[in-house]
């Protein structure tokens, strides 16, 4: 019975004292082990005299119990405290930027980037507005007429908010900074636009580039060497380009500009409908009513303007045939870009 009292002693003071797990597996073999000091006391309990058996196998099995639960109780700690030295050593801060950048850059947002660096490089600023915006703006100003068709319910979405409405192009950008700066000017306004459209060629909403130049001596040659330019660094190739005569509302003269089909070569092609040329934009010399619409003198000043669609020239750029691959968010087509 003394000999079973001390191993419970030094067993316990040894589970006091031990600190990591090997050492508590030690503790258990000394122990509990199959050559253990508890399992061969309890082994002895049938070589005792009978009326000595109870008493002791009771003690021996106590003692067991409380090594055991001993143990237990320190294996416990022992993992607690490991984990807290492991957390205190392997935090990672989630804030902390990525290394490298996941994802890649969306064929619009590609394209866009590459009309505005072309253009900031030639002395254009960017400018930007609402989405939002004033019926006066989008159209008064514009010169565009109260019975004209692009005001229309069925080409225009037009909001609760009395002469407020979806901007239809980017033009507005450029009557909100005649009006709030003098000439000379010469800025491009990137930015989404809302029409009622839809079908493989055209979007609900869709991107713009336009272009305004203001100055005493801007002149329809000076444009097109600007939007030639542009086409060549655009398209990475010498491209036959074409001005021909059409007709805008806040530009006179007005011209629609055309590049030689590089599908075919202009030998004539789905895209280009058989003619060898490609629609890419429309430009013009600001009609001077619009000029004075935003307080500018026009015996002074004058103006050229241009538009372009960038989902247009994306789909040219990169040969996509359906507009709506933009927006599906198919990773198998963002995923090429
Ligand atoms: C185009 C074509 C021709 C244009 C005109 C103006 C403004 F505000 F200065 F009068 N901004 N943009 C313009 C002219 C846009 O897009 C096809």
């Amino acid at each position: 019975m003394t000999e079973i009292e001390s191993i419970r002693e030094t067993a316990l003071s040894e589970i006091e004292r031990v600190k990591d797990l090997s050492g508590i597996q030690e503790i258990k073999a000394k122990y509990l082990g199959k050559k253990g000091s508890i399992t061969q006391a309890l082994k002895k309990i049938k070589d005792l005299p009978p009326q000595e058996r109870k008493e002791f196998g009771k003690k021996v099995n106590e003692v067991k119990k409380q090594i055991e639960e001993a143990l237990k109780a320190k294996e416990e700690e022992v993992k607690r405290e490991k984990l807290k030295e492991n957390l205190k050593r392997e935090w990672e801060d989630l804030t902390l930027p990525a290394f490298r950048p996941i994802g890649s850059l969306h064929p619009i947002t590609l394209t866009l980037r590459r009309i505005l660096n072309i253009f900031t490089s030639k002395g254009f600023s960017i400018k930007e507005g609402p989405e939002v915006e004033l019926e006066d703006y989008n159209f008064d100003r514009l010169n565009i007429p109260p019975d004209h068709p692009a005001r229309d319910m069925q080409d225009t979405f037009y909001i609760k908010k009395e002469g407020y409405l979806l901007r239809t192009h980017t033009s507005p950008v450029q009557i909100r900074t005649m009006l709030s700066e003098e000439p000379p000017i010469q800025m491009v306004a990137p930015g989404k636009v809302y029409r009622r459209d839809d079908d493989p060629t055209h979007s609900p909403m869709f991107h713009q580039v336009e272009g305004l130049v203001v100055s005493e001596n801007a002149s329809f040659p000076e444009m097109r060497y600007v939007i030639e330019s542009f086409l060549m660094e655009f398209f990475e190739e010498e491209l036959p380009v074409r001005f021909r005569t059409s007709y805008f509302p806040f530009t006179e003269p007005s011209a629609e500009v055309d590049i030689g089909c590089m599908i075919c070569g202009q030998k004539g092609c789905r895209v280009c409908k058989n003619t060898g040329w490609l629609e890419v934009m429309g430009c013009g010399m600001v009609h001077p009513a619009v000029l004075e619409n935003c307080n500018i003198d026009s015996d002074i000043f004058q103006g050229y303007a241009f538009g372009m669609g960038v989902e247009r020239l994306a789909m040219l750029y990169y040969g996509i045939d359906n507009i709506k691959t933009f927006y599906e968010n198919d990773l198998r087509f963002l995923r090429q870009f």
